[in-house]
């Protein structure tokens, strides 16, 4: 029978009705994206992978594409099972936008192949991840937290995809670091790509299934209010969690793309603290993603250190803005402010 793409809606948990790109076959729809790489999203209906998934393909959780006899999934609530599937096929849209709109790239693997989502993972899983293929999301545990489908997060997971086919940096120690803080930043900037009046972007991750406290998992303006992030790079912060030692360059971006005054976004408002006291004025986000990009894709390596990413985004401002231009001179300043030399 004749497949084509026909235009649909779902009306998701996080972002209310957004546009979809389906796929008809026949009398029925699927959420499978033809203009984005044929990406699409599948139901696990709470199986897990075995430990042997990863490593020999044995035992994953596995499922079978949303599909409707209309042009319509979810209903903004968990009630449908489709809910969470419309936001993270949103989730993809919108990354796969955001990298194709602002620097070329087609998709994660920059092939313009697409990739899958694997939604109602596990049970009360608090967890979102990327395995080198397909992003996948747990539902929160139903009561603090929702399903982790927020469009930050899946900016996040997409952007480990981009990670580790550009730059690969090593996920451990510093370069763990910068792999965290690689997908807390562009998972920002699409969330920021997407915002409009009423859900205006913000600088904290996961707030939108924080039902909590809408406060999120991380904070870039100043990561190390959760008390276990860095705000500054010491020696040590190779030892530490990557998604700890992320902190020193979530709080660089955001120094480098705001200033250290004090703004209505990111949640509170308040000033971001540097750590030698100088104040810092932003470029703006439009450049710093730019100077991150280009020295994710061109400088970054699989070893890259703090010290490694400050002479990256250092070139990379260099080429995009010429040498001594006020953009170089700010991603110095701010590297200085999170105590990278
Ligand atoms: N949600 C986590 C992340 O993407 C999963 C992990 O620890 N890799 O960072
Ligand atoms: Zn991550
Ligand atoms: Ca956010």
């Amino acid at each position: 029978q004749r497949i084509q793409t026909v235009d649909g809606d779902g009306q998701s948990l996080y972002g209310g009705t957004v546009p979809l790109k389906l796929t008809q076959s026949g009398a029925s729809f699927q959420l499978k994206d033809p203009t984005r790489g044929n990406t699409y999203t599948i139901d696990v209906n709470n199986k897990t992978d075995s430990a042997l998934c990863g490593l020999l393909g044995i035992g994953c959780a596995t499922g079978t594409v949303f599909t409707s006899t209309d042009t319509h999934f979810g209903n903004g609530t968990t009630s449908s099972r489709e809910s969470a599937a419309v936001d993270a096929q949103y989730g993809t849209d919108t990354t796969w936008d955001y990298y194709k709109t602002t620097f070329g790239r087609n998709g994660i693997f920059g092939t313009g192949a697409g990739s899958y989502n694997r939604v109602h993972y596990g049970k009360n899983y608090v967890n979102a991840f990327w395995d080198g293929t397909k992003m996948t999301y747990g539902d929160g545990n139903g009561t603090a937290y929702g399903p982790l489908t927020s469009l930050d997060v899946a900016g996040h997971e997409m952007s480990h995809g981009v990670t580790e086919n550009t730059a690969g940096l090593t996920y451990s120690g510093e370069s763990g670091g910068l792999n965290e803080a690689t997908s807390d930043i562009f998972g920002t900037m699409v969330e920021f790509f997407a915002a409009s009046a009423s859900d205006p972007g913000d600088y904290l991750i996961g707030e939108e299934f924080d039902l909590a406290n809408h406060a999120g998992l991380r904070r870039m303006d100043n990561p190390g209010s959760d008390g276990s992030s860095l705000n500054c790079w010491t020696s040590s912060a190779k030892n530490l969690d990557v998604h700890y030692s992320s902190g020193i360059g979530n709080h660089f971006f955001y120094l480098l793309a705001e200033g250290s005054g004090a703004k209505s976004i990111g949640g509170v408002g308040h000033n971001s603290p540097t750590c030698n006291g100088s104040s810092i004025g932003g470029i703006g986000r439009t450049a710093a993603a730019a100077i991150w990009y280009r020295a994710l894709t061109v400088y970054m390596t699989s070893g890259t250190t703090y010290s490694g990413a400050r002479a990256a985004t250092l070139s990379a401002a260099n080429d995009l803005y010429g040498t001594g231009s006020a953009q170089s001179s700010a991603v110095a300043a701010a590297w200085n402010a999170v105590s990278v030399s």
